[in-house]
């Protein structure tokens, strides 16, 4: 985990003003600005300015300053937009191509081609493997 602004991290360049960024929004703790590979455009990253890997380590207080910012610029997405609605997501380690904990806020409307995502579903076999998963998982907690 890495905690301190990273000189190897485009994110943390775009956050000193380094990198260029088209920046929505901005206060003492977090920043969001365009993704310049957008999902649909108006597609908007939200992130802490402190440079955390992953979600995972985020302290308490940078999950809540970071989640009230996505939920303002997530509203102001939809606005701007004009969008029905909007996905919120964050990629840890895998499919996370920017080790700085990000979240997407895309954009979304009724037919727009992303069908759910593009997550394929599974099923459960029986109430019994349920069961065993939500007991390892309880474990942890
Ligand atoms: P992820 O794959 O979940 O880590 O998302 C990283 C996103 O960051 C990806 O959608 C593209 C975007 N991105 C990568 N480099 C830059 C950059 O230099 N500037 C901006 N604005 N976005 C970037």
């Amino acid at each position: 985990m890495t905690i301190r602004p990273s000189n190897e991290c485009i994110f943390c360049k775009i956050i000193t003003g380094e990198g260029k960024s088209f920046i929505v929004y901005e206060d003492t703790h977090c920043i969001a600005f365009l993704d310049k590979r957008p999902v649909f455009l108006g597609h908007c990253l939200v992130l802490t300015k402190m440079h955390v890997d992953t979600f995972y380590d985020l302290s308490e207080a940078q999950v809540k300053s970071l989640f009230v910012v996505a939920q303002k610029v997530g509203k102001a997405v939809e606005k701007g937009m004009k969008a029905q609605g909007s996905f919120i997501g964050i990629n840890n380690i895998v499919s996370q191509s920017v080790p700085h904990c990000h979240i997407h806020i895309v954009p979304r409307n009724k037919g727009d081609g992303l069908r759910g995502f593009f997550w394929p579903r599974t099923t459960y076999n029986s109430k019994e493997v349920m069961l065993a998963i939500q007991n390892t998982i309880k474990k942890f907690l």
